[in-house]
């Protein structure tokens, strides 16, 4: 059986290129392992057998012939654990991905959806005027340990890893905000990330869809 992945029919224009089974679909190009995506909507997320995959409801799920997954960081992980195109053999090594995945998602991304939360979907709501400073400031004191990290680095470690991968994912929800012009290095790091071949094809792979069903 291929790997399968879900994710969405369509989304509005916003967050096209940003739905989280990229991350899965980055890293199964990548690992240039085959899989099939099925393609879900609202009826889908609610039903009781998709809870039973994603109790949430949410994308992405994923299953193979030895498991059936959610949360995107685990799932890359695991798909790692099967290429070396994603991470090193030796435990040592794996364990600096396994690292620098669940700090992409665990002390880089709250910070940046605390911002994009209040610029997206709370855009001029008078009470976002108080908050906004100090969730900046608490997103520019992640972006500089980062930052400081990456010095003259190309990647996170010595090679591309899917470390980088999540953290690339995670960078690219500031895209539409001004916060990465003060971080050049982390923008071209992003930008070096983004121009590796599979992530095109992932990219491609979930807005594919979204121009085919434009909700009529
Ligand atoms: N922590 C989860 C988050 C998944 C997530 O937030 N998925 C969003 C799309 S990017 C979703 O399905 N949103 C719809 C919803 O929550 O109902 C992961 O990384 O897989």
């Amino acid at each position: 059986m291929n790997s399968q992945v879900t994710a969405f029919r369509w989304v509005p224009p916003f967050a096209q290129g940003y739905v989280r089974d990229l991350r899965v679909r980055w890293a199964l190009e990548e690992a240039g392992l085959p899989y099939e995506v099925r393609l879900i909507d609202p009826e889908v997320q609610a039903s009781e057998s998709y809870r039973e995959w994603q109790p949430f409801g949410q994308v992405p799920a994923y299953r193979d012939d030895e498991v059936e997954m959610f949360e995107s960081g685990a799932i890359v992980l695991h798909i790692a654990d099967k290429s070396e195109a994603l991470a090193p053999r030796d435990p040592a090594g794996r364990a600096r991905v396994t690292t620098w995945v669940l700090a992409a998602l665990n002390s880089v991304e709250p910070h940046v959806q605390n911002l994009v939360h209040l610029d997206v979907f709370h855009a001029g709501e008078a009470w976002t005027l108080e908050r906004r400073p100090q969730a900046a400031a608490m997103l520019d004191g992640r972006l500089a340990g980062l930052a400081a990290w990456l010095d003259d680095r190309e990647y996170l470690e010595d090679r591309f890893t899917a470390g980088d991968l999540m953290m690339t994912t995670v960078l690219r929800e500031l895209v539409n905000s001004d916060v990465l012009r003060r971080f050049p290095s982390l923008d071209a790091y992003r930008q070096r990330c983004e121009s590796r071949p599979a992530f095109g094809r992932a990219l491609e792979g979930q807005l594919r869809p979204f121009r085919e069903n434009i909700p009529g």
